[in-house]
């Protein structure tokens, strides 16, 4: 049966997570955390379910999964976002499913749950009227909590070892005694593939992968999901990327990255000014560097900030300086002011970084 087949792979997760937690010790403190909000969910008759401006595949996945399975429970449920999804998550029936925030209240629920960031910034102008309509809001996320950021709410789960929101919710809904089905295994299996890209980020944990193993007996086109998530470039997009990727400027014996675009050019070229953090991704490719930063301006003088590492750089405190957040390895922020001083300052302080970072070791 598949509930058997269900919970032999959550002991193995847990066994997975174990492992990992004694390295930090704060296991115990995160199961009594998740037992206390399935216990909520149980009780709950109408819930919220919502995730960050500019959402993607992860918590998008999480809240769709979330849907289906409290839906089966019989609770009242809503996807309300602050913002429009991507069109490219139109396979997920985003369209049908997902409301988008427009200045109305949101409906009076018992519960509701944001996921994929523990920042409430990232979540307005939604989050006001939703702690408004809501009796409780609660954050579901594997974000570290930012040391100068707003504090998530009391009784927030986060899991920093989880490499997807996802897997929390998977956990969620195994707690809750949900059936697996194709529609809830196809939204989690998007949240792993997308926030992994392709189990390329699994924190050195084989829960992603085992996960994966259970939601294929489910989903029965994983390339269609992976198409769907990763083959989206228009040829527009190509060459704003190759042009993009002309003007990138390499330092500290190309061990560090910078690259300068603007959101205009960007929408120019038919692009969603949120697509440009590709460039950065693409340039994280190339095997000797260690820190990449995408400076996008948005309108004069104002600013969105995308860092990655390949993880022997911490980029997060980096982003904290600028007033932003994110992972250890994948972070931003907002900024405003001049771009030459930001271009100048980026530079220095990575690549400080990337002089002070461990050698690399072969696999
Ligand atoms: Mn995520």
């Amino acid at each position: 049966m598949a509930t058997t087949r269900n919970h032999d792979v959550y002991r193995t997760l847990r066994q997975a997570s174990s492992l990992l937690a004694h390295s930090d010790g704060n296991l115990a403190i995160l199961d009594r955390m998740l037992d206390v909000l399935v216990h909520q969910l149980k009780s709950a008759t109408s819930v919220v379910l919502s995730t960050h401006r500019h959402c993607d595949g992860d918590g998008l996945g999480a809240q769709l999964a979330l849907f289906y399975g409290l839906r089966q429970l019989g609770k009242q449920v809503w996807i309300l976002n602050p913002d429009v999804p991507p069109k490219k998550y139109a396979f997920l029936q985003t369209d049908r499913l997902v409301q988008v925030f427009d200045g109305s209240p949101p409906p009076p629920a018992d519960l509701a749950l944001i996921f994929d960031t523990n920042d409430r910034r990232l979540v307005e102008p939604l989050i006001g009227p939703l702690e408004h309509s809501c009796k409780q809001v609660l954050f579901v996320d594997h974000h570290p909590i930012l040391q100068n950021g707003p504090a998530p709410s009391k009784g927030s789960v986060i899991d920093i070892s989880a490499a997807s929101t996802g897997e929390i919710a998977f956990r969620l809904l195994q707690a809750l005694g949900v059936q697996m089905n194709a529609e809830i295994a196809r939204a989690l299996y998007t949240s792993v593939v997308f926030d992994t890209q392709m189990f390329r980020y699994v924190k050195s944990d084989p829960r992603s992968h085992l996960m994966a193993a259970e939601l294929l007996r489910y989903e029965r086109d994983p390339e269609a999901v992976h198409q769907a998530l990763f083959a989206t470039y228009t040829v527009e997009k190509m060459n704003f990327l190759a042009r993009t990727l002309a003007s990138v400027e390499y330092f500290a014996d190309s061990r560090v990255a910078f690259v300068a675009v603007s959101s205009s050019q960007a929408l120019a070229s038919g692009l969603d000014p949120e697509e440009t953090a590709d460039i950065i991704d693409l340039v994280m490719n190339i095997e000797s560097i260690e820190a990449g930063a995408l400076l996008r301006e948005d309108a004069p003088g104002v600013f969105k900030l995308s860092l990655r590492s390949k993880g022997r750089v911490q980029v997060l405190p980096l982003a904290e300086s600028f007033g932003g957040g994110g992972h250890p390895f994948a972070s931003g922020a907002y900024l405003k002011g001049n771009g030459a001083t930001f271009r100048t300052s980026l530079i220095d302080k990575m690549t400080a970084l990337a002089q002070a970072a461990p050698r690399r070791k072969a696999p």
